[in-house]
């Protein structure tokens, strides 16, 4: 495996010394206390260009994309049963569409280009409207020239709260990015669709922010319990993170509660597009302060956050116990495993794989008119990576495999490729299968990071009927074949 491009040396400084203080965000904020909401209740966002601080208050502004201008985008925040109605105007160059990440909505919502919708053109809008049906914590993202338009800061967040609410003392949502910026501190535009990147790990950014800020530090008392919501908006990076010297349960994965476990010394690791939350017990003394770090690279690290400890007294006298699970979400309860629909899902291709060599060799040494690699890999026609033994961006070519509605479907992913990818299935939440066939994680993935040379079987009652795109959220392996669709009658 590559190791990932080196922080610079003025954020290292940065994230030990200069942190930024940031409030968090205070819990139960409702999606229409700021921006506008029209006389039909939706809320507006425009997709549009603005400029923000991503290196630190003394630094220039970094251009970007953002929903209203801004990285992340607004928060959206709704209860469970509650409707979500943004109406999307594109004020971008460029035609754009809105995906709702997890969240198990009617197809017609789903914001794939060409296969739920037609992309909004410049100037245009269009209406998303659908009940959230899980709490959790969710996102939502451009799925239109993703690199590019992902890669420049169109996410935000949506927050989908329990009926009741959790007892939390505190809620800080965390959204992580990596960018890959000049010494100037502008986006590197000239390397969007670098068939370097997209053959290898995807773009890696070299500047870490969250919530776009160089470092967050999120203020506690002694004996509070927080909840920390944490969401990999990074186009490619897989983040490995560390809380120190705290206990951290793993309450919810993928927006979908688990049943809770403790992070391993305080560690978790979120693929592209994946979401953890944790349940934190702040039993540090007054005044301390505890670092919530990104390992990458060889044994390096970097500062994403901080526990700041007010210097007064505790809030309690002692930390509360164990939290309680979080409340179930609507979720299939059983899965029919004797009459499942079972698939084969592999994945091909990439650097280093003799797919893509022969794809290379067929075209190169042999001229134009030779075959493709196997799979439908074609480097010179930009793609490079194959899913079920075929190479598509998405929405093209006919469906992966038809299901009736309802039925189990169990799917193999074997990773064939010199690289981990973060397989991603759109409106439907599926179980992780253990090796031997007895039994599944005590959790549920939407986004399911597979390493080189490993595989893993998952399963989902295919519920939702429409066209469901399945593919890797390395977004430069899903613009270069790694993408397929399947279809729920
Ligand atoms: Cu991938």
């Amino acid at each position: 495996m590559p190791s990932s491009p080196l922080v610079t040396r003025r954020r290292m400084l940065a994230g030990s010394g200069l942190a930024v203080v940031a409030a968090a965000l205070p819990p139960r904020r409702t999606h229409a206390a700021s921006g506008d909401t029209g006389p039909d209740g939706f809320r507006i966002i425009r997709a549009r260009p603005g400029a923000v601080k991503l290196r630190g208050p003394e630094l220039s502004a970094t251009p970007i994309w953002g929903y209203d201008g801004t990285v992340p985008g607004p928060l959206l925040r709704v209860k469970r049963g509650q409707e979500v109605k943004v109406r999307l105007v594109n004020d971008l160059s460029e035609p754009t569409v809105v995906h709702w990440h997890g969240l198990r909505l009617p197809n017609a919502m789903d914001g794939v280009p060409h296969l739920t919708q037609e992309p909004i053109a410049p100037g245009r809008s269009f209406d998303y409207r659908f009940v959230a049906p899980d709490a959790g914590t969710f996102w939502y993202h451009t799925h239109f020239r993703s690199s590019g338009q992902l890669g420049r800061g169109l996410y935000g967040a949506l927050i989908v709260d329990e009926p009741e609410p959790v007892a939390v003392d505190r809620d800080v949502l965390l959204v992580l990015d990596d960018w890959r910026l000049s010494e100037a501190g502008a986006i590197d535009e000239a390397s969007f669709g670098s068939a370097h990147d997209a053959a290898h790990a995807g773009r890696l950014g070299q500047y870490l922010t969250v919530n776009s800020l160089d470092t967050l530090d999120i203020p506690v008392r002694t004996n509070e319990r927080l909840r920390l919501r944490l969401i990999n908006a990074a186009n490619a990076r897989v983040m490995a993170l560390r809380l120190d010297r705290h206990r951290a349960k793993i309450m919810a994965i993928d927006g979908q509660p688990s049943e809770p476990f403790d992070a391993r010394d305080g560690r978790v690791t979120l693929g592209p597009g994946a979401r953890t939350d944790l349940i934190v017990a702040a039993t540090l003394e007054g005044g301390a302060k505890a670092p919530f770090v990104l390992e990458y690279g060889r044994g390096q690290e970097l500062l994403v956050a901080r526990l700041v400890y007010d210097a007064g007294p505790p809030l309690r006298p002692a930390p509360l116990g164990p939290p309680q699970p979080l409340p179930p979400n609507p979720l299939p309860e059983r899965m029919d495993f004797v009459g499942a629909f079972r698939f084969e899902v592999p994945m091909d291709g990439g650097a280093m794989s003799a797919m893509m060599m022969g794809g290379m060799m067929g075209r190169g040494m042999m001229g134009p008119g030779a075959a493709p690699g196997a799979g439908g890999i074609d480097p010179r026609a930009g793609l490079f990576w194959a899913l079920a033994g075929r190479s598509s961006t998405g929405h093209d070519g006919a469906p992966l495999f038809q299901v009736k509605r309802g039925r189990t479907v169990v799917l193999n992913l074997p990773n064939r490729t010199a690289f981990p990818h973060a397989m991603h299935i759109h409106g439907h939440h599926f179980r992780l299968l253990d090796r031997l066939d007895d039994g599944w994680k005590p959790y549920w993935l939407d986004t399911v990071l597979i390493q080189r040379e490993q595989s893993a079987r998952i399963a989902f009652v295919a519920d939702n009927p429409g066209k469901w795109l399945i593919h890797c959220h390395m977004i430069e392996h899903m613009e270069t074949g790694m993408a397929a669709w399947f279809e729920v009658t």
